[in-house]
């Protein structure tokens, strides 16, 4: 069966141009600063998010986690949303890697009221740990793809920057919240000291995450790099299909922005889901299947022997997410599985 994946963009296959661009790479020892492939992708990634300096990461959670350990010391606090990524989905890694605690202050639609982060900004106390971080997660992964607006984040870098803090941006999606806002993704990342993207998620690469922030910031996280192990020798080849990801696949985003509308369109006229469209502003869409009484995995299970795939996450709620391989007539009939799985729970088929 030739399913249509929906999970995640993270399953999105390296492209043509990606593929002959790896074959092809010139490459050295990176650890000794020698692979050409590798320091050009650097460069061009410092540029087009306007920081001094960038260091390619294997994974985005490596980025986020070099990040935190390179703004912080052993028992500080970082401030983050409830439900970010670095928080929720990285296996704990702040507290083992960085010895740091989280403060979690809850967000809407992903953005967190600048007034609440100023109240959990510590101040000087014997008994008080030292806050350090703020982090900022755009677009939001489990507020379903939000944006977050930039006087949101303009508000809370300002606030950093008054309490002294430093601003780690998770910009997995970085360049789909760009696409969104119609801005310049430098518009965003100057509300950050550091920002985390990723080459591999919308945008096909396949493997690796940019980090970037001043040159002496960088050094030291390339320091870290090393220490967790991601001191990679002959990477020219993965910083090949960076190059093309960044020059030509963040030119299409808005694309998967309009199957994912077109998915959440076609989804709400179906009896039994609930979408909420103010949530549906990237390329993902969450739908409520609790109308139907299954729960999000006994749904996914059921579109699973259909071809589709989606994952739960929440007890009643499934993530789509659209990506550059699902074409617009996969969308149009996802929608019509979805409408048949849906219609035989509602009637006790399923
Ligand atoms: N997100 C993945 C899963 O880990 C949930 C997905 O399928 O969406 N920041 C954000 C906002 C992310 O969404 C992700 C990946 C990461 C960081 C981590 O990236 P990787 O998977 O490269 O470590």
């Amino acid at each position: 069966m030739k399913y249509i994946d929906l999970r995640s963009d993270t399953v999105t296959k390296p492209t043509p141009a990606m593929r002959k661009a790896m074959a092809e790479a010139e490459v050295g020892d990176d650890v000794y600063g020698e692979d050409p492939t590798m320091n050009e992708l650097e460069k061009l990634a410092a540029e087009m998010v306007g920081k001094e300096a960038a260091l390619f990461v294997t994974s985005g959670t490596q980025g986020n986690q070099v990040a935190v350990m390179t703004h912080t010391r052993r028992g500080d606090e970082v401030i983050l949303e409830s439900e970010s990524h670095i928080y929720y989905y990285e296996v704990g890694a702040m507290a083992t890697l960085s010895a740091v605690q989280a403060r979690t202050v809850p967000g809407r639609l992903g953005a967190m009221d600048p007034d609440d982060v100023r109240a959990a900004i510590r101040s000087e106390n014997i008994h008080f740990p030292r806050t350090s971080l703020i982090c900022l997660e755009n677009t939001h992964n489990r507020a379903g793809g939000t944006v977050l607006p930039l006087d949101n984040m303009k508000e809370i870098y300002e606030i950093a920057k008054r309490a002294g803090l430093s601003v780690h941006l998770d910009g997995a999606r970085l360049f789909n919240a760009a696409t969104a806002l119609g801005v310049d993704p430098k518009e965003i990342t100057k509300y950050c000291d550091s920002v985390m993207f990723c080459l591999s998620k919308g945008l096909c690469a396949p493997v690796g995450s940019i980090l970037a922030g001043d040159s002496a910031w960088i050094k030291r996280a390339r320091k870290n790099r090393k220490m967790l192990g991601g001191g990679l020798r002959q990477a020219g080849v993965l910083a090949a299909a960076g190059i093309v990801a960044l020059k030509e696949m963040t030119l299409r985003l808005a694309e998967d922005h309009a199957n994912a509308r077109l998915l959440a369109e076609g989804f709400a006229r179906i009896p039994g889901l609930a979408v909420d469209m103010q949530r549906v502003q990237t390329n993902m869409v969450m739908v409520d299947v609790a109308g139907l009484g299954v729960t999000g995995q006994q749904f996914s299970d059921a579109l699973l022997e259909r071809g589709v795939k989606a994952n739960p996450m929440r007890p009643t709620v499934l993530r789509f997410v659209t990506h550059n391989d699902v074409s617009r007539e996969d969308c149009l009939k996802a929608v019509e599985i979805v409408r048949d799985v849906a219609g035989r729970f509602a009637h006790g088929v399923a």
